[in-house]
């Protein structure tokens, strides 16, 4: 590793907003069949006994997801409503608590032996190694190391920069999905206070286009079903997901159903080992046995083909349907519930079949056996994430969902509905208590009257139009309640330029990672407090409380002493920004608020409906639902009705060596946060730069398994490249290819995003493979 001199001024440095190029040595196996088992316990034990030791390991995991533990900041699936396990959580949760609870330590003294250009040539999985960050640092203008500073100095560091700001809107305030409803509501309101609407958040990147898609169709953004609705339902559709690494809690689920009667149908351009068959890790008969098989019948799409497939079963169950009339489709429903039927099915008949399926790569065989289920079932769920949430049709995959399932009258009912399977523990509840960039009317009325100031009404920046205003220098000050922006983003390199443009950036953070060295002029490091942790105010311990992907609103208590002396809430922390920020005689009292955060979560009753009570009904085990419209088959649209829409095919002409790319995550990482180099589920061990290919593909084209390839796309006229990348063969359909988050994210141009929700085109980059 290069070490710098202290000497050295921003203009020299070399700083990498990429993950070195080099290879740490590939070992190949044959993919799993199989998910969970003995091995996932190993695993887990192995990550959390490394990073924390076996006494207080076994403590801390005793405690995730119980009901006055903490909420698991693995994921947001569901945990069950009434009965609880003693162990409710799972390999990849008890990797995620190992990350959080790690005893290595990111400090002053670090930080003098490391330079941020050094620091920056590390791998992600070297930089997340370091540890929990201890204390507030600081890099001064022109500086090669960061110094520790006073809490007191730094806020008064950004208060004044926000107020010297020629408009609040050439500052954006970034948030990632952890942040706790309490934190969320807080910084929003500061946000909005300071004056403007610039509060992207990682939804932007993940489910906004379930959001988009459902909003309009169904009337609510978010998914209808309860986990309760598994259990009955007899059909269940898993698309665009990987459940076994990114869910591993939904696979009990799903066998729970599976074992109640329910088929699975699973969509996906490959076979993922979790889909396939599962076995209980904490299910000691489960262990010894065989497993259950999870999937009934897998469609194996290409890259992109949802809309062309979807389309292609809805016209094989019309067929059905005119060939058993009435026995098919609800066509009471689709007539009192629904909007917009004869033009969608008008639609749908311009489209020949047999070309539909072509563009599927799926056998006409195989559809027919999937269509012929769902014809016979009246009880669907559609649960789906990433596979469908990114691509530039991306809100067209989910409206064309929304058609299947009103054709069935699966939704509104027991048993049957949407899921979209979300991805950080409190990404919905964020967006619940107020973090958009879009502000609400009702919303911005109310936050008027409880806290008398006029808030923005212009819409903020999301992800890719922030990006956008740092690289034009529109905006100036970057500010992150979590996350890692850099390496969440797409278009890496042009990205890192936007964010050194800045005069200022703040990462508010449990760990170090890419964002933090890839900076701007002045920079901030502001460490918090983790779920795990004891969490005391002036009242005495908090808990805060966080939203699942069924809406479920509960409690998350840390139990664990924090890391450091030195670490603020995330509310303090909002609290402590809006007084450097505002002065100390604000009309909101941020002290009283942040003193007991009961006072916070009365404000969130106050101004957003469904809270009820909130106090109170938070404190009962296992928490409360929010109201959900769709849920009740009350579609609060504007047809006043679900609405069915009209959806066009995506159009990829891929020349001769040309690919569609997806990225996907290894079953060693969250997000950005690299546990380790396997993807065991995969049979891909210790290295991340891989491409996964069609064997013949590979032929096609002359390439051999391990051969060192640069991959390239051509936005725009504009040439893109990852380099050193090694093939691996492996089953997924022809022209489609697979590759990592983030080391693939150079590729993705900014701005090609969805329509309607601006979501970056992360699963379906057009890309060159070069040898
Ligand atoms: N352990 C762990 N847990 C996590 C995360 C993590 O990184 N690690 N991340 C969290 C977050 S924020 C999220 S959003 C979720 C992500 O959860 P997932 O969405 O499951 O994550 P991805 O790895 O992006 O996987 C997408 C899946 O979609 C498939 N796919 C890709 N393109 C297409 C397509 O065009 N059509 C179809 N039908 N399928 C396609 C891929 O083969 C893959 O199986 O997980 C959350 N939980
Ligand atoms: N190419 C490609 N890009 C993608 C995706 C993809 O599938 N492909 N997926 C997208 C998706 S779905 C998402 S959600 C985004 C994720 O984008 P982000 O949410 O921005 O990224 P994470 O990697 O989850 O953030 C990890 C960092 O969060 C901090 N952190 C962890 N816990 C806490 C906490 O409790 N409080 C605070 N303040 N900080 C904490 C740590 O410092 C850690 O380094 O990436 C997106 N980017
Ligand atoms: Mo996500």
């Amino acid at each position: 590793m290069k070490i710098v001199s202290g000497e050295q001024t921003m203009a020299e440095l070399k700083l990498h907003a990429q993950p070195p190029e080099e290879h740490t040595g590939i070992r190949l196996t044959k993919p799993k069949k199989m998910a969970g088992g003995l091995e996932a316990i190993t695993s887990s034990l192995k990550h959390v006994f490394g990073e924390v030791g076996v006494v207080q390991g076994t403590k801390t995991l005793l405690k995730v997801n119980q009901f006055h533990g903490f909420d698991c900041p693995g994921c947001a699936w569901p945990d069950p409503d009434n009965d609880r396990a003693i162990v409710e959580f799972c390999e990849n949760g008890a990797k995620a608590v190992a990350e959080e609870a790690t005893t290595a330590r990111v400090d002053a003294e670090f930080f003098r032996k490391h330079s941020v250009e050094e620091l920056s040539s590390w791998s992600d999985y070297e930089i997340g190694k370091s540890g929990r960050i201890a204390e507030p640092m600081l890099l001064r203008a022109g500086a090669s190391h960061y110094e520790p500073v006073s809490w007191g100095e730094a806020f008064k560091l950004i208060g004044n920069q926000l107020n010297q700001l020629a408009s609040p809107d050439e500052a954006i305030f970034y948030t990632s999905g952890r942040t706790g409803n309490e934190a969320a509501f807080l910084y929003q309101l500061f946000v909005r206070k300071y004056g403007t609407n610039n509060l992207p958040d990682c939804s932007n990147m993940c489910h906004e286009s379930s959001g988009s898609g459902l909003s309009e169709t169904v009337g609510i953004g978010k998914g209808s079903v309860k986990l309760d609705d598994f259990y009955v339902a007899e059909v269940i559709v898993i698309m665009g997901q990987n459940p076994g690494t990114n869910h591993p809690r939904m696979l009990s689920a799903l066998q729970k159903a599976k074992e109640n009667g329910a088929k699975i149908i699973t969509i996906n351009p490959l076979s993922e080992a979790g889909l396939v068959k599962f076995k209980h890790p904490q299910n000691p008969l489960d262990v010894i046995g065989g497993g259950t098989v999870l999937t009934d019948i897998f469609l194996q799409v290409r890259v992109n083909g949802d809309v062309p497939l979807l389309k292609a079963m809805m016209k094989m169950l019309m067929e059905k349907e005119n060939d058993r009339p009435g026995e098919v489709l609800d066509n009471e429903f689709i007539k009192n519930s629904t909007s917009g039927y004869d033009d969608f099915l008008a639609d749908l008949e311009k489209y020949d079949l047999d070309e539909l399926i072509t563009q599927t790569s799926v056998s006409k065989e195989k559809i027919e056996e999937a269509v012929e289920l769902l014809a016979i079932k009246n009880k669907i769920i559609v649960c789906w994430a990433m596979g469908l949430t990114q691509h530039k049709n991306a809100v067209d995959n989910i409206r064309e969902v929304v058609n299947l399932l009103l054709l069935k009258g699966s939704i509104g009912k027991c048993g049957a509905g949407t899921c979209p399977v979300r991805g950080h523990s409190n990404v919905q509840g964020d967006r619940t208590v107020g973090i958009w960039e879009k502000l609400k009317p009702e919303f911005g009325q109310k936050l008027k009257e409880v806290f008398k100031f006029d808030p923005p009404q212009n819409e903020g920046y999301d992800v890719v139009t922030a990006i956008k205003a740092m690289a034009e220098g529109k905006a100036k000050f970057f500010f992150a309640m979590g996350g890692n922006f850099i390496s969440a983003t797409p278009d890496t390199e042009f990205t890192a330029r936007a964010l050194q443009q800045c005069d200022m950036t703040v990462h508010v953070s449990t760990k170090l990672n890419r964002s933090h060295l890839i900076h701007g002029k002045t920079a901030l490091i502001l460490p918090c407090l983790g779920r795990t942790e004891v969490d005391v105010q002036q009242s005495g311990k908090q808990f805060v409380t966080v939203e699942n992907s069924t809406g479920v609103v509960h409690q998350s208590r840390g139990g664990k002493k924090p890391v450091s002396d030195q670490l603020l809430s995330e509310p303090k922390l909002v609290a402590e920004l809006a007084k450097a920020t505002f002065g100390e005689n604000d009309t909101i009292e941020w002290d009283y608020l942040v003193s007991n955060y009961d006072h916070i979560r009365d404000l969130i009753e106050k101004t957003i409906p469904g809270f009820d009570s909130y106090n109170e009904r938070v404190r009962r085990p296992g928490g409360f639902y929010l109201p959900n419209g769709a849920r009740e088959g009350d579609f609060k649209t504007s047809t006043g009705k679900a609405n069915f829409t009209i959806n066009k095919n995506p159009d990829h002409l891929l020349k001769d060596d040309e690919y569609l790319m997806m990225t996907i995550r290894t079953h060693d990482q969250y997000n950005t946060t690299i546990y380790g180099l396997n993807d065991r589920y995969r049979g891909i061990y210790n290295e991340r730069r891989v491409v996964l290919m069609n064997e013949t593909d590979m032929q096609t084209a002359g390439l051999k398994l391990k051969d060192e390839v640069t991959l390239v796309s051509n936005y725009d006229g504009e040439r893109r490249e990852a380099r050193s990348f090694l093939v691996v063969p492996y089953d997924i359909p022809s022209k489609c290819i697979g590759t990592y988050f983030p080391e693939a994210n150079v590729l993705i141009p900014y701005n090609h995003y969805a329509h309607t929700s601006r979501t970056p085109i992360s699963k379906s980059v057009v890309v060159k493979v070069e040898k």
